[in-house]
């Protein structure tokens, strides 16, 4: 997705004249809805732009020398999937706020307005900035008061991926949903530059059942686990085609989780932190990385492997969306008349079932307003009994249009089947 109108609008038609704006414009062009994200082209830029998906990148304009980028805090009304949305707090119109992306060694000026009822700040994360313009509310500056724009400038001098974020009140703001992800492209770009460069941003919600407002009280009971402030079956998935390199730069500003993000298929190496580049005599092989809250971790791999393959938070309960954890322990017990009874008093809410909660699984009739089911969407064989922080990457021979929608489709002698009876006889194996 490219930039909102409402960004594009705030950037004014000064930019637009200089053209400045024709990056998210082709941006939006290249990606209409539902259609495969493809690498954006340079253009006149010097890097290949990051993807974020379900995201957007920040416009800028050049003045003097200096890139300047406008972000404007307040109030938003955000879709995490289908049918559950909250009143949150976020950046210019998105939550979470755009990407910002710019290159090692530029002056960036980025004016913040706060359309909160409350103060704010931002702190950006992981960047080497001078003190005053570090962002921690009443320590490097006092805060931004409902109204004001401040400005904040400093140059880059580091490349790498880090964060942006509110630094004052920030159990409740970081809650709410103030941060994005800040993206440094290298000045010299590398000779072996990725393909496909994706950015996701975790973090982690309270958002009781039937409520749009999530609440910042809460300190362990976390129900929407998002990347890119989305649950699957929200998440848009990642492409690549075979044979490209893929870079996925994964950052954490959850209030109180950590997360060991598990991809399926491959195996990859963690190449940077928002501390820099690994160097490479460091690295090792690993398919789940864990990215701690307040840090970042770059991934890369070859895509070799065709297929669709899940990407996910691998704490069983962080693939749950709305998960009441208050519920009984019904596993092995038959609950079919206290369900009926209890529908008859509370028509939206069952049990788990006794063989768990694939037994619920797509079944509409139990999903209160405002809410997603806990697990999953459909899925080419069935229902995909995952929710929460779960993505899909698709890996295939060519990437087109279709590529994001459709299902990979198992070459024949490659898909998990009932065995017959022949096999079973063959090789020795008595079933019942
Ligand atoms: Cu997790």
């Amino acid at each position: 997705m490219g930039a909102t109108r409402r960004e594009i609008l705030a950037m004014g038609a000064g930019a637009a004249a200089l053209g400045l704006l024709g990056r998210a414009a082709r941006a939006e062009d290249e990606n209409p809805a539902g259609a495969a994200p493809k690498p954006p082209a340079r253009g006149s830029l010097p890097y290949r732009p990051v993807v974020t998906p379900n995201g957007a990148a920040l416009p800028f304009r050049e003045v003097g020398g200096a890139k300047v980028f406008h972000l404007v805090a307040e109030e938003v009304e955000h879709e995490f999937a289908p049918g559950l949305n909250g009143h949150c707090w976020g950046y210019n119109g998105r939550v979470h706020g755009p990407t910002i992306e710019a290159v090692e060694g530029d002056l960036v000026r980025i004016y913040v307005t706060n359309r909160l009822p409350v103060s704010t700040s931002v702190h950006w994360h992981g960047l080497y900035v001078p003190s005053g313009m570090d962002g921690v509310g009443g320590l490097s500056q006092r805060p931004i008061e409902p109204g004001e724009t401040f400005k904040y400038e400093f140059t880059l001098r580091q490349h790498g991926t880090f964060m942006y974020h509110s630094h004052h009140d920030e159990m409740v703001q970081m809650a709410m949903g103030l941060m994005g992800m800040f993206v440094v492209h290298p000045r010299k770009q590398p000779a072996a530059a990725p393909d496909r460069d994706y950015a996701l941003l975790l973090s982690e919600w309270a958002l009781k059942p039937g409520t749009r407002r999530p609440d910042p009280n809460e300190m362990t009971d976390f129900n929407v686990l998002t990347m890119n402030a989305r649950v699957f079956p929200g998440t848009e998935p990642l492409v690549a085609a075979l044979g490209e390199r893929v870079r996925i730069r994964i950052g954490n500003l959850s209030g109180m989780d950590h997360h060991p993000i598990h991809l399926h298929g491959t195996s990859f190496q963690t190449v940077e932190t928002d501390g820099g580049v690994i160097p490479e005599s460091a690295r090792w092989p690993e398919t789940t990385v864990l990215v701690p809250t307040g840090s970042t971790r770059t991934i890369e791999f070859v895509a070799d492997n065709p297929g669709d393959w899940a990407m996910h938070c691998h704490m069983t309960h962080h693939v749950m969306t709305q998960m009441g954890h208050g519920i009984p322990n019904l596993i092995g017990v038959d609950p079919s008349e206290f369900d009926m009874e209890l529908a008859r008093h509370v028509p939206s809410l069952a049990a788990m079932g006794q063989m768990g909660l694939d037994d619920d699984a797509g079944d509409e009739a139990v999903i209160p307003p405002n809410s997603t089911p806990m697990i999953g969407g459909d899925g080419p064989h069935g229902y995909i009994t995952m929710g929460g922080m779960f993505t899909v990457v698709k890996i295939r021979d060519r990437i087109d249009d279709t590529t994001a929608r459709d299902w990979y489709r198992a070459p024949a002698g490659t898909q998990a089947d009932v065995a017959t009876a022949a096999e079973l006889a063959r090789d020795g194996i008595r079933a019942r």
